[in-house]
């Protein structure tokens, strides 16, 4: 068992579950990191199942519009290091989440849209244009990171599915199969994962639907086949492994909202200036490096994103 003295930024990552599970990682965290040394172990990229039928599609064009002030995170470092609850509430999920199998996979597309429909995958990228965008993404537990995504707008996605004038929210669900991703027998949690965003926010130039990283179809821990990123909330919003999409006038109650609504409120904003209840979001601390440097106002997106909150003075936005 490994004793090391725990730093500034380990504290918040250590508060950010609950009591008994925060425990329980405590006692989980030589078996995580046996689990780590075992991935590499050949076999391992080959577990479950054959070659991705969207392999040929990448590496798609980068979109210039999105620049970083940062190096890229070297993909060895964070395809090691994912939040993917569905796989265990630790970091080192990464071997457990290969067992996810992506294809087939369709997507239900209802509520109010003009017609509800399924879609699989491979026939919705057929369907939308792929383009690589540099993103920064920001943890509500005060680590963060620089991907290059590969995806298509959201808003391709809502224009696709043809919402009717009464969809204001878009209520977004990950996969529910507990035989394969274990964490989904943690009964204490509100299966399955759940986020939503408002339809304005849908639409911003910033929301990504992701299908690849890395110049590459999407690995499994980073949400494979589909998934968000909203790098301007905090990193819980943009959620992995996407099965259905709906369209709803009822602002959604995310996963983490059902848990601790104190907490984990819907808007999710990325602000330097408002502690979580538990600990300050002043800094972060880089994936890859671990410098610590100071958090942005919506992680460096307000050009993008602030006018979206004029006019919601005095709700929770930052939490
Ligand atoms: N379905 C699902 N989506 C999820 C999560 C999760 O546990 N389950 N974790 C979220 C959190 S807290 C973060 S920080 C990011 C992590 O993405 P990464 O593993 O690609 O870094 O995924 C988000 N999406
Ligand atoms: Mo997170």
């Amino acid at each position: 068992m490994l004793i090391k003295s725990l730093k500034g930024w380990e504290i918040p990552e250590s508060l950010a579950t609950p009591e008994d599970i925060a425990l329980n990682r405590r006692t989980l965290m030589t078996g995580a990191g046996a689990i780590a040394a075992s991935s590499l172990l050949p076999g391992f990229a080959h577990a479950a199942g054959s070659a991705d039928p969207t392999a040929g599609l990448y590496p798609v064009k980068r979109n210039e519009t999105f620049k970083l002030s940062r190096p890229i995170t070297p993909e060895k470092v964070n395809s090691k290091y994912n939040n993917f609850y569905e796989f265990g509430s630790h970091k080192q999920i990464s071997r457990a989440a290969q067992a996810l199998p992506i294809r087939p996979w369709e997507i239900k597309i209802d509520g109010l849209v003009e017609k509800p429909f399924t879609i699989s995958i491979d026939d919705l990228i057929a369907k939308m244009s792929l383009e690589e965008r540099l993103y920064r993404h920001r943890c509500v537990e005060a680590w963060s990171m620089t991907v290059p995504w590969s995806g298509f707008a959201m808003r391709d996605l809502v224009a696709l599915a043809k919402p009717l004038s009464g969809a204001k929210f878009v209520r977004l669900e990950t996969f529910q199969n507990k035989a394969i991703a274990s964490g989904q027998q943690a009964f204490w949690y509100p299966w399955p994962y759940v986020e939503g965003v408002t339809i304005e926010e849908a639409n911003n130039d910033l929301a990504f639907m992701v299908t690849g990283a890395y110049g590459k179809p999407l690995a499994k821990q980073f949400g494979a086949p589909i998934r968000l990123a909203l790098p301007w909330k905090y990193g819980f919003k943009s959620i992995k492994s996407i099965v259905r999409i709906s369209f709803t006038d009822t602002q959604p109650v995310s996963f983490w909202e059902k848990i601790t609504p104190r907490e984990y409120g819907f808007w999710a904003n990325v602000n330097p200036k408002v502690r979580h209840p538990r600990w300050s979001q002043a800094k972060e601390r880089v994936l890859g490096t671990n410098e610590e440097i100071p958090t942005q106002l919506f992680n460096g997106y307000g050009e993008f994103v602030a006018a979206l909150y004029t006019d919601k003075e005095g709700q929770q936005l930052y939490l």
